[in-house]
């Protein structure tokens, strides 16, 4: 008698709908999948996008969130949480709720402010409710150096100079577990992602920046995040792992259109790279 298949690690991610194929849900979706997890989507957001840029958003109604992950955590056994875009005040709250409701399940945050061209998905108010509903919650967030100044400034005159690791340092005591603040953005010659948790940093690595302009590489982070945990790897462990994992895919990247690289989350699986 053959044995019944077995399930994989099963990751939920709550983000914002990306046509493109680059960014947020089917970003997720694609990493997750890529790295043997069996991917739940819930819906926060529907975008209007291609390559170059975001023209539009619509929001999910609260209810909507809430019900679509109910639902889901009804019928299924769910590794791990992974936020992306959450849209509103009311969805902050919503999925601050749901979530609050399963404190066993890591929640991983990528904390998405705006889109990668500069479209603003995240006010001042949302900011707010996000510091005091889903950072408490959070197992690991994962803020580029300009989300992180802006989620830890307590006011918008201390943000340009706030060093990371106070600001990490401040997240922490919101009570969020560790805090990956990644280096994309930084002036530098290397890319360097640090991990900090209550004590202080707790790794650093570097890579070597590669040139052009990539489309969800964050989610991509995040997500491969959220799945390395979800397979078993400890926080450490699964940040050395992701970013490994992200570093390829970016060097992997293809551009479909007239704008953005997309990182290729199945750069394993194309037959060019059978002799890789
Ligand atoms: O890369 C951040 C991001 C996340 N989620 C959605 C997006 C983007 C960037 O454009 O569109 C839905």
């Amino acid at each position: 008698m053959s044995t019944p298949p077995v399930t994989p690690p099963i990751v939920m991610t709550l983000a914002g709908s990306d046509p493109t194929g680059g960014a947020g849900l089917q970003a997720d979706l694609l990493t997750l999948a890529s790295l043997g997890c069996h991917p739940l989507s819930v819906v926060t957001a529907v975008t209007i996008q291609d390559s170059s840029g975001v023209t539009d958003f619509l929001v999910m109604d609260a209810e909507w969130v809430v019900d679509q992950a109910r639902a889901l955590l009804e019928d299924m056994k769910v590794s791990a949480f992974k936020v992306g875009m959450i849209g509103s005040v009311e969805n902050v709250a919503a999925i601050a709720e749901v979530v609050s409701d399963y404190p066993e399940i890591p929640l991983i945050v990528d904390p998405v402010l705006a889109s990668g061209g500069g479209h603003a998905f995240a006010d001042e108010d949302l900011i707010a409710a996000f510091r005091e509903m889903i950072l408490p919650q959070t197992t690991i967030v994962t803020p580029n150096s300009i989300e992180a100044r802006r989620l830890a400034a307590n006011d918008p005159d201390e943000e340009d100079g706030l060093e990371l690791a106070l600001a990490a340092e401040r997240m922490t005591q919101l009570g969020c577990e560790y805090v990956l603040v990644t280096g994309t953005h930084e002036n530098t010659r290397v890319v360097t992602n640090t991990l900090y948790d209550s004590q202080g940093q707790v790794r650093a690595d570097s890579w070597e920046r590669l040139p052009g302009s990539y489309h969800g590489s964050g989610c991509t982070l995040a997500s491969a995040i959220a799945g390395m945990i979800a397979s078993g790897s400890s926080v450490a462990e699964a940040v050395r792992e992701a970013q490994d994992y992200t570093y390829q895919t970016l060097k992997h990247a293809f551009r479909p259109g007239m704008g953005q690289f997309i990182p290729d989350r199945l750069f394993w699986a194309r037959k060019e790279n059978d002799d890789d």
